[in-house]
């Protein structure tokens, strides 16, 4: 399987995406610090229509 990044995920008005490991999802790159310890937390944002945002923190797994 390959993975290829895409910049937005479009989900229609009262529709719903489900994000899984072999489907969409999210990955995070590039992290300045390196990789965070298994079960730490690590702060993400999502930006919904290019301005709204929701911030939440997310749990470290090596596995999902
Ligand atoms: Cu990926």
């Amino acid at each position: 399987m390959k993975m290829l990044p895409i910049n937005a995920i479009v989900v229609g008005s009262n529709k719903q995406v489900q994000l899984a490991p072999m489907g969409l999802h999210v990955m995070i790159t590039n992290l300045a610090l390196g990789v965070p310890a298994e079960g730490s937390t690590l702060p993400l944002t999502l930006t919904f229509g290019g301005s709204e945002t929701t911030s939440l923190d997310v749990k470290v797994t090596s596995r999902p």
